[in-house]
């Protein structure tokens, strides 16, 4: 709307003719306020409306709920306080000062780390029941391995006594791999959804579910169904 107004400026009245528009309303009152500070002798305050945001205030920038003076990263939002120090992403996600595999409050220290591509693996000795296996390797952002090709099985195999030492004296073998059978659906299902129709290592006849409905990987690189509330080794990986 077009707004007509004459301020008599060196004047201490204000003379408005004709006001019909909201945003010039405020350049008209901020006009009569300075005529009144000068007048009354006060400093004049040459601001319209201070309402920006308090500066002095931390901020949490990466939204984790850590502002920016507790938090060690604040443009980080994996990283802060009490958070998952995930093993292969060379932060030190609970910013306790130690970062992956250096982290000896965390999995990454206590379990033995092998790589392929751009995947993780670790080893863990502790013997777990099957989803005890899943809850520890997700204590370091990963889960039980997946082995979705003979490539990574073949994998597995080359570090399962190098790498891993299972298998050997004294430390029990065939450690828990993240396949179990889905009961709903009547199939064997890997944590990350996938079947078993791509690739299997099940020796002939074992595929079959027979009531053992969790899996373990055995030292000649063939697959095992056992009870899932038996204990053993566990493989972990990346997610
Ligand atoms: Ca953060
Ligand atoms: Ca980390
Ligand atoms: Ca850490």
């Amino acid at each position: 709307m077009l707004t007509l107004a004459i301020f008599a400026c060196a004047n201490e009245t204000a003379m408005v003719f004709e006001s019909t528009g909201s945003s010039d309303d405020t350049s008209v009152e901020a006009h009569q306020d300075t005529a009144q500070e000068r007048d009354s002798g006060e400093p004049i305050d040459t601001e319209l409306d201070d309402t920006g945001p308090d500066t002095s205030a931390p901020s949490d920038r990466d939204g984790d709920g850590y502002a920016s003076d507790e938090d060690c990263d604040d443009d980080d939002a994996s990283v802060h306080r009490g958070a998952l120090e995930v093993c292969d992403d060379g932060k030190d996600n609970d910013c306790n000062g130690y970062t992956d595999a250096d982290d000896e409050t965390s999995i990454c220290d206590t379990c033995t780390p092998f790589y392929s591509g751009d995947s993780m693996y670790l080893c863990c000795q502790g013997l777990e029941t099957w989803s005890g296996a899943r809850d520890l390797c997700a204590g370091g952002g990963m889960d039980l391995v997946a082995v979705g090709s003979s490539g990574e099985n073949q994998l597995l195999e080359e570090h399962y006594a190098a790498t891993c030492n299972y298998g050997q004296a004294g430390t029990g073998g065939s450690p828990w791999i993240g396949l179990s059978w889905n009961a709903g659906a009547g199939e064997w299902a890997w944590v990350d959804g996938t079947g078993i129709s791509a690739y299997s290592a099940f020796p002939e006849g074992e595929e079959q579910h027979t009531g053992e409905s969790c899996v373990t990987y055995l030292v000649d690189g063939t697959w095992d169904a056992r009870d899932c509330g038996l204990t053993s080794q566990v493989v972990c990986e990346s997610t």
